[in-house]
């Protein structure tokens, strides 16, 4: 039984929901009348053509009945841009929406809710001067500054559907992004700097639209952000400057590629909104999953809208005097749904970081807290993981104070994070409110309300309104009380993908096949006795110990009661991760399975150590005893490799896939393009011979 946190006394008193029993009546009203709850919540936004009751929520969730549809509020017509800004000017115009806080220290400004809007309608009228037609699809390449947010806001204006590429990624991936999307329109930087490094993202781009070019995807318009202008003035060395004009020299190509500075000086600050239908294509947002190629997850228009807006209301208590600020890059869904559309649909003042946590140093995000007093943060176990390892005298030395809620998403947090992040981030004083959800589900699925939901370290706790998770076994059944399977969902929330862009069929065959009637989300998860809900992770990394439970079963200690296995069933290689990055040595652990001849499968771990500490026979043996002592014999790990570096995606997750295949020295890694930094595989590849 893990130790419950309630919910801080102060924040309780004033939530939008601070009892547990308000929340179970909200929760079943959603559930059993849908179309009266969202119908309630849609009134709080401008609608040209208000959905009816009769048509607000069509669907087919069961493959067996005929094709996969989702359908909410089909006649109702609006537009998002119009519901993030136009809407909130008469009050808000003057309210700041964004402090961009660049990577330098020095580099900071802020944007109105007017003068986002006057960018954007300008923007929308570059867009419209190019060609670009309701319905078009424009990609969006770029660093973490306002253009970007502008950007979106613009495409989505004029009915353009977004797709917003992460800045960081490789020409291939973003050639790949545009061939698929059939791209015409392309919004980029000049380059961004990263921490000291300087990234050229004028010589990626021009890369990717020649593969594009190649591959019969031409772009005919490149709106280029000079972002890097203060190259200009003195901000990097003489060598920056020189290889920068030469790119600039031998990519630049007058008939393709402009300027937004020029491009914006003679555009019209009035542009009339295109008034989309609720089902229109709102934006399209690659993921890739653990194989395959990278799917465009589809979102629409006003389910998305609807569900972004209120999960970000009341899973941060949104007030209007907060400051917010997550962290996520834009080019992952955390940045959508939460660095933009969430928090200007409510109206919010949020920062907009373009940095790095360790640049100039390791306490960059402490001090970005102190300096806007931001009372809601949201950032990722990855982060907190990173930031851990320098020690509280890092925090401490800030004020802190006005936190209120600290969010994660993106992995399981090991419950070690979670501590940590409570008692010396909030101060034992904030609300930790761990959010699962997926690119696919639009925003939070799982997640505690910082007023009333008591939390346990490492758990996701209960259903957002309107969203029915079951836990499922093997043949599809669901499982009643305390159980450990799949996680999937029963029936459509308004913020669910609708399709995979251009491939409907596989949508359906990834999501709805394995178990007809229900949306799968690819994640194991345990509920407790006490129905909380615990993500174990994605079903790929979970290890199948029948095998060894049928050898090691009569070594189960006498403390640990029951075994935590029967055969035939998976366990989560997150539960081992969690025991090894306990030992006071280990900074992160990341454990797969491994073809074992005997067993079938076992656990083969790679863990990064504390800097200057390397893992030796003892160490090793304590880290065995450590996972028999939390966990059971059965899953003391058989191999363990040091690892300096994890292979991390951008968003920070680490790519087990990878680890799995060199585990089973695979040569063929597979796609590697998502990986945040592949020069790390030799090194790894190289350490499989050094296990112990
Ligand atoms: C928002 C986002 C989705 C996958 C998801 C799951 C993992 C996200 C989590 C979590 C445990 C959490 N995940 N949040 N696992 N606890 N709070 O991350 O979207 O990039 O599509 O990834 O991330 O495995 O299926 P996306």
């Amino acid at each position: 039984m893990s130790d419950i946190y309630e919910p801080p006394e102060g924040l309780k008193a004033s939530a939008h929901i601070h009892a547990m029993q308000d929340y179970r009546n909200r929760y079943a009203e959603s559930i059993g009348d849908p179309a009266k709850f969202w119908g309630e919540i849609a009134k709080g936004f401008h609608w040209q053509t208000t959905p009816t009751a009769d048509k607000f929520l069509t669907y087919n969730f069961d493959i067996r009945k005929g094709p996969i549809a989702i359908k909410w509020m089909e006649d109702g017509v609006t537009n998002i841009c119009y519901n993030c800004l136009d809407r909130h000017l008469p009050q808000k115009g003057s309210q700041i929406a964004f402090y961009w806080e660049g990577n330098d220290l020095e580099d900071e400004k802020t944007i109105t809710y007017s003068e986002l809007h006057r960018e954007v309608c300008k923007f929308a009228n570059v867009l419209k001067r190019n060609g670009v037609k309701k319905g078009d699809c424009v990609a969006v390449y770029m660093p973490m500054i306002p253009e970007l947010i502008i950007s979106m806001l613009a495409c989505s204006r004029i009915g353009a559907v977004h797709s917003i590429v992460f800045g960081g990624y490789s020409a291939e991936s973003l050639a790949a992004r545009i061939i698929d999307g059939g791209i015409r329109t392309l919004v980029t930087a000049d380059g961004v700097w990263r921490g000291n490094k300087l990234i050229h993202s004028l010589e990626v781009v021009d890369q990717a639209m020649a593969i594009a070019k190649k591959a019969g995807h031409p772009i005919e318009k490149n709106v280029v952000v000079r972002h890097l202008i203060r190259l200009h003035h003195g901000n990097g060395s003489a060598s920056e400057k020189e290889a920068y004009e030469k790119i600039l020299a031998s990519s630049w190509n007058n008939e393709r590629d402009s300027w937004w500075e020029d491009e914006m000086k003679e555009a019209s600050e009035q542009c009339d909104v295109e008034w989309m239908q609720a089902e229109d294509p709102s934006f399209i947002l690659y993921t890739s999953g653990s194989t395959g190629k990278p799917k465009g997850v589809l979102h629409t228009v006003a389910g998305y809208m609807l569900f972004a807006a209120t999960t970000f209301k009341f899973t941060f208590d949104f007030r209007p005097d907060d400051v917010y600020w997550c962290t996520a890059d834009i080019g992952w869904i955390t940045g959508h749904t939460y660095v933009t559309y969430g928090p200007l649909l409510n109206g919010a003042t949020s920062v907009l970081f373009e940095g790095t946590p360790f640049y100039p140093s390791n306490d960059r995000f402490w001090q970005v807290i102190q300096k806007y007093k931001v009372s809601k943060f949201y950032t990722a176990p990855t982060a907190i993981r990173a930031l851990m390892k320098f020690g509280e005298d890092f925090v401490d030395k800030y004020d802190l104070s006005s936190l209120k809620v600290l969010g994660t998403v993106g992995e399981p947090i090991n419950p070690e994070a979670w501590l940590w992040y409570h008692k010396y981030v909030g101060n034992s004083k904030a609300a930790i409110v761990d959010t699962y959800w997926q690119t696919e589900t639009g925003g939070h699925v799982l997640t505690p309300l910082p007023g009333c939901t008591p939390t346990k370290p490492g758990s996701a706790c209960f259903p957002f309104f309107g969203v029915i998770p079951v836990i499922l076994d093997e043949e599809g059944k669901e499982l009643e009380g305390p159980a450990e399977g799949y996680i999937a969902f029963k029936k459509p929330w308004p913020g669910i993908m609708r399709t995979v862009f251009g491939d409907h069929k596989r949508f359906e065959q990834i999501y709805f096949s394995r178990f007809p009637g229900y949306y799968m989300t690819g994640d194991g998860a345990k509920r407790d006795a006490d129905g909380y809900i615990w993500i174990t992770g994605r079903i790929d990394d979970m290890l199948n110990c029948s095998g060894t439970y049928c050898f090691d079963f009569l070594q189960l200690t006498p403390q640990t009661k029951m075994p935590l296995m029967h055969p035939g069933h998976l366990m989560s290689t997150a539960q081992v991760e969690s025991a090894l990055v306990e030992h006071s040595n280990v900074v992160e652990a990341a454990v797969v399975s491994c073809p074992h001849p005997v067993k079938g499968e076992c656990l083969y771990c790679y863990v990064t150590p504390m800097e200057g500490v390397h893992i030796d026979a003892s160490m090793a043996k304590e880290l065995r005893i450590l996972v028999r002592e939390k966990i059971a014999p059965f899953a003391s790990p058989d191999y363990i490799q040091e690892a300096i570096h994890l292979p991390k995606t951008r968003s920070g997750k680490i790519m087990r896939r990878i680890l799995r295949q060199i585990a089973a020295n695979d040569p063929d890694l597979g796609d590697t393009s998502t990986m945040a930094d592949s020069t790390i595989i030799p090194s790894l590849q190289e350490g499989r011979r050094k296990v112990v």
